[in-house]
């Protein structure tokens, strides 16, 4: 973990660096504020020098020494306003001498942590951009269609956050400004059960956030109907980027404050759009696909026709080193741990042999990078226990839905032992989700046979529904498995799209019949399901490549499982439901463990502060190096022009 530290030690020297040479810099910084006209903090007439700001916060101070801590602003403006100051330092007057003193300390003595405070003090974010152009992007049934997963679930309970966390910020900082976030996707036509053809569509427990959905053209201009997988998309962000920006500004009509990149796609239009109105770039990766695969620098060629990682790793290389700041949702997706490379890492020196070297691809130890972990809707995913919370009316549905007599369409297999635990496993029937994986562990394990069912909730139980090759060779594979071993009174397989209320009581309904959840995935970036499991108090079996390894104390809050030893996974499991059989705590015990876990680690209204308060810091560090900065720039314009506009044009436009 030192280097983390260090990182930010590495901050907070070249912030207080550049401090010592000039409080002008933060003096123009913060004259720089206003909103839609109408200034912020400082009135650009009256103060003008840093001689003329301290002489005012001196003045300030001492005023408000005659005032009750709670008087609120307007009760004082008149008086600050000849003093220089505007609206924007707090609703109360404790709250705004609280901040002229920070101010005034940082300018005797600049000082990392008062700087980090006082910035994040300051009014800025009123108008969010978040880009997530690939995949479904819908608020219903839309998870589990092919990639369609947790970048959803966590942008849509990230909005939720951040606009609360922005509300609050604007109502302390007495300002009565009402915060906006848009989030920017693909519209598709053929949308099926979707609302993936609406072109704008209100978020769900929000005052003001939207979807707004741009479709995808060809370069005749024409609409393109269908979904297109995230693998293929890359000739279409152009346009679609320069689309966008138009549509953001006819409903925003103005600027955003903040332009926040998801995925690989999302990231590279991030970087178009900022670019173009030098707004602060947040890049979130969710899983990079460079270690999903293996050797997928070097064999990139033989891979090509199906993934363009070329593309793909070219637009990583541009999203990355553009960003003002990247979030990743665990430590090891940066640096790795002692047995898996790092998803950034890995972008470090590589070659994709004929295409390009790379050198310096990213700086793992750069300050751009901070650790901001997702959660798990609370109001969805809560203890199985809290009895006078549980949505009952879900129960018979859910009953039927594990249990019922017969298979259909969406279902195979039909349980003949009602008695026994569950062991349960949901993700998008994606290979490297491995849930096939499981099946096959399962089946060849007699002993987990007879202690527990297996329910399994992913992808489409007909192939001839599914649009995606992998998935379908999945369901396929998921069919011959269940065949080989004898499954059908074993395992329930059901290939439907639940409601995310229902999935929550479905893990609860698990943790009823003290049951278990299992991650099975060869690697899995971070992993949401397991968060969710946890905050039911399902004792969860997970991955022990990528995010999980970091979320599970291993024997604690759960147990890591390792994907490429099936037989030894089975056997973890296997000796967890025995042990639990013999000695009925120790579930319970697991159960406690989870809990405590996620409470501390990973809740949305965590991730919201921190992340509100780092767009303030790093708005500012990007004011600070503008001009050192204009070179990258440059470097990777070019790089944009030359190498990705390239690329992208050999995947076929469909
Ligand atoms: N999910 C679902 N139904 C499915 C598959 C997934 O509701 O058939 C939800 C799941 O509850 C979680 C998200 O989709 O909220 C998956 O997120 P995760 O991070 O586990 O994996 P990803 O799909 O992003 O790789
Ligand atoms: C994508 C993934 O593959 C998961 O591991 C993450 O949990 C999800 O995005 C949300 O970041």
């Amino acid at each position: 973990m030192s280097c983390l530290a260090n990182k930010n030690l590495r901050l907070s020297a070249r912030l207080s660096n550049d401090l010592a040479k000039g409080d002008e810099l933060l003096l123009s910084f913060l004259r720089l504020h206003s909103y839609r006209g109408i200034p912020f903090m400082i009135s650009n007439k009256t103060i003008t020098s840093v001689d003329a700001l301290q002489k005012s916060l001196r003045r300030g101070m001492e005023l408000l020494g005659g005032y009750a801590g709670e008087v609120e602003w307007p009760e004082v403006a008149g008086k600050l306003r000849k003093f220089g100051f505007e609206a924007g330092w707090g609703r109360t007057v404790q709250r705004i001498v609280e901040n002229f003193s920070l101010l005034a300390d940082i300018l005797e003595a600049p000082d990392y942590g008062a700087l980090e405070k006082f910035l994040s003090r300051i009014p800025m974010i009123f108008n969010i951009v978040i880009l997530s152009p690939h995949g479904y992007f819908g608020q219903e049934n839309v998870l589990g269609l092919p990639d369609t997963g947790g970048q959803v679930v966590y942008i849509l309970d990230q909005v939720r956050a951040l606009e609360q966390e922005m509300r609050n910020r604007i109502h302390e900082q007495g300002l009565d400004i009402v915060p906006r976030i848009l989030i920017l996707t693909r519209l598709i036509p053929e949308a099926g059960e979707t609302t993936c053809n609406q072109r704008l569509e209100k978020v769900q427990g929000t005052e003001n956030v939207q979807i707004l959905r741009v479709p995808f053209r060809n370069e005749q201009g024409e609409v393109i109907p269908h979904w297109i997988s995230r693998f293929e998309i890359w000739p279409y962000l152009e346009r679609f980027a320069s689309e966008v920006h138009e549509e953001m500004k006819a409903e925003l009509s103005c600027r955003p404050d903040l332009i926040i990149g998801n995925y690989s796609d999302g990231n590279l239009v991030a970087y178009l759009l900022s670019q173009k109105l030098g707004v602060t770039q947040c890049n979130i990766a969710h899983a990079l696909e460079k270690t999903k695969y293996l050797f997928s620098a070097l064999y990139w060629r033989e891979m090509e026709d199906k993934y363009h990682f070329s593309c793909q790793f070219t637009a990583d290389l541009i999203g990355m080193n553009a960003a003002d700041f990247i979030i990743t949702s665990t430590y090891q997706e940066i640096a790795g741990s002692d047995s898996i490379v790092g998803q950034y890492e890995s972008y470090e020196s590589f070659t994709m042999p004929g295409l390009f070297r790379v050198i310096n691809g990213i700086d793992v130890f750069d300050p751009k990078f901070n650790i901001v972990s997702p959660g798990a809707d609370e109001n969805v995913y809560f203890p199985y226990f809290e009895k006078e919370r549980r949505l009952t009316e879900f129960h018979a549905e859910i009953e039927s839905m594990i249990f019922g007599a017969t298979a259909g369409p969406d279902c195979r297999g039909v349980l003949a032992d009602r008695n026994k635990p569950l062991l349960f496993t949901m993700a998008r029937l994606d290979k490297i989700k491995n849930l096939t994986g499981v099946v096959d562990w399962y089946g060849s394990s007699e002993n987990l046979r007879k202690q527990v069912n297996l329910l399994v909730i992913g992808g489409t139980v007909d192939p001839a529904r599914s649009s995606d090759s992998e998935e379908r060779d999945q369901i396929l594979l998921m069919h011959e498995l269940i065949d080989r071993h004898g499954l059908d009174e074993q395992v329930r397989w059901l290939g439907l799209r639940l409601d995310k209320r229902l999935t929550g009581e479905l893990y609860r309904c698990i943790a009823d019949r003290r049951g278990a959840f299992v991650q099975p995935a060869f690697f899995e970036a971070f992993g949401l399901t397991v968060i969710e499991a946890m905050s039911s108090g399902l004792p969860t079996f997970a991955t022990r490549y990528g995010g999980p390894l970091e979320i599970i104390e291993d024997g604690i809050s759960g147990f890591h499982i390792d994907p490429n030893h099936g037989e030894m996974s089975a056997g973890i499991m296997a000796d967890f439901f025995a042990r639990c059989a013999t000695e009925p705590d120790y579930w319970d015990q697991l159960c406690r463990g989870s809990l405590a876990r996620v409470q501390k680690k990973y809740t949305w209204k965590l991730y919201a502060g921190r992340l509100v308060s780092l767009s303030c810091i790093y708005g500012f560090w990007k004011f600070a190096t503008n001009l050192e900065r204009q070179e990258t720039r440059r470097y990777l314009e070019m790089f944009y022009n030359l190498q990705y506009k390239k690329l992208a044009a050999t995947v076929g436009v469909k």
